[in-house]
């Protein structure tokens, strides 16, 4: 069964921000948590402003930050902030572990076993695809790593856990993704099928019915063509069969990038987070940006380019070790 999504960010259009503000406090309170905000230019003489909220509640597993007594010197937090964390979370981590360890480490390294612990109480992994789960789809912007995440997963599902895996190709602008998917199906020895629509991923898949996993990769003409999006929407839940959804994101997204790429993508419903590029972050805690952003439970992590080799299940011991400075790749 797919999972809903658990996005509760809503977008506000008004003339001013006063106006777009007032309308987020009607829906969500006063202490509604402000995504973003820009202002859109539309005729000559109107502009309009667009505010992206959210409730604080839906915030995933964080509350506002409490200030503890004898907590007052920020500097944890301010280091939290400095590897990417958003205000709030790096203020609720920085408490937590700090009162784990009972005062501020005066290293990081010291602080990895209780960040941690800090972090899997914090935040949400789901590890591997279950093994219920037939159908998988990785969607994200073009060159976050889906194609090459895809032969990762699918050389240890077929090779390592000896499933019998089948991929499909449902990139159907560029001839090139097509052969760069074939081109590793071969290297793992499994079949791939093309699609284009939802009647002919509905095809390929009855055509699979002996896979007991299928990886569906996938990709738009643009990142910025919303058709495009809707469609490829369309085609993933529409062809009779439940698609898990991953939404393939880069640890180093900023803020801004996160914010663009969720809301581009909510209508693939993804149900799962997977963060490509780790070794290319200077800073981590955009890790934990785009899972507050979204919500979603985050299954691998990918750490480099080599096919198979680099891809982990995600998990709160191996984000930690990265956050107090190991280095991503042995
Ligand atoms: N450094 C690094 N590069 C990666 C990683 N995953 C993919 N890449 C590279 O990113 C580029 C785009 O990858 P590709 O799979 O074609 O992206 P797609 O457009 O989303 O399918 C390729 O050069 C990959 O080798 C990763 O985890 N780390
Ligand atoms: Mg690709």
């Amino acid at each position: 069964m797919m999972k809903a999504p658990h996005i509760h960010k809503q977008v506000f259009r008004a003339p001013g921000f006063g106006e777009a503000l007032a309308r987020v406090k009607e829906e969500f309170g006063e202490d509604a948590i402000i995504l973003s905000s820009r202002e859109l230019k539309s005729g000559c003489f109107r502009s309009e402003v667009e505010v992206v909220a959210m409730p604080r509640d839906a915030s995933v597993g964080w509350s506002p930050p409490q200030l503890s007594e004898g907590q007052s010197d920020g500097l944890l937090e301010r280091r939290f902030r400095r590897m990417g964390l958003p205000a709030g979370a790096a203020a609720t981590i920085a408490s937590a572990l700090q009162s784990k360890l009972g005062g501020v480490p005066s290293a990081m390294r010291q602080a990895k076993d209780a960040l941690g612990d800090v972090l899997s109480e914090e935040m949400v992994f789901s590890g591997a695809i279950a093994s219920e789960t037939r159908a998988v789809a990785l969607v994200g912007p073009t060159g976050v790593g889906k194609t090459t995440t895809l032969a990762k997963i699918a050389a240890h599902e077929a090779l390592v856990k000896e499933r019998k895996v089948g991929l499909i190709s449902i990139d159907g602008y560029r001839i090139a993704a097509a052969e760069q998917l074939q081109r590793y199906a071969d290297l793992i020895g499994i079949p791939m099928e093309l699609a284009h629509d939802a009647a002919t991923l509905g095809d390929a898949l009855r055509r699979f019915e002996d896979m007991e996993l299928v990886m569906i990769d996938t990709a738009g003409r643009s990142p910025r063509d919303d058709h495009a999006i809707r469609k490829m929407a369309e085609c993933l839940h529409g062809a009779g069969e439940a698609v898990e959804v991953q939404l393939c994101v880069t640890a180093a997204s900023t803020d801004v990038e996160l914010d663009a790429i969720c809301e581009r993508h909510m209508p693939l419903a993804p149900g799962r987070l997977l963060i490509t590029k780790i070794d290319e972050a200077v800073y981590h805690g955009g890790v934990i940006a785009a899972q507050i952003r979204t919500g979603l439970p985050i299954g691998y992590f990918t750490t480099g380019q080599r096919v198979p080799e680099d891809i982990e299940v995600a998990s709160a011991r191996r984000l930690s070790e990265w956050l107090c400075g190991e280095e991503v790749r042995a």
